[in-house]
């Protein structure tokens, strides 16, 4: 599921952290992985701090037309 990186069916700030993890290198996803399809929410085929704060915005109740959507 889009934004869920830790795989526990909701979006959470904690998803948005593991997904900043990922864009500063702490945590190493392949392309490809179930997580990396998670935390790439803006399909740009990187994981960049802009996929964590869509993450943390939706965690939070905020809709981004960025979400899912290719730029
Ligand atoms: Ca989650």
């Amino acid at each position: 599921m889009l934004g869920d990186v830790d795989g526990n069916k909701s979006v959470t700030a904690a998803d948005a952290r593991l997904a900043l993890r990922a864009a500063v290198g702490l945590e190493t996803y392949p392309a490809g992985t179930r997580e990396f399809l998670a935390a790439d929410v803006d399909l740009s085929e990187t994981l960049t701090a802009a996929d964590a704060r869509l993450i943390l915005r939706r965690a939070v109740g905020f809709t981004d037309a960025e979400w899912g959507k290719k730029a």
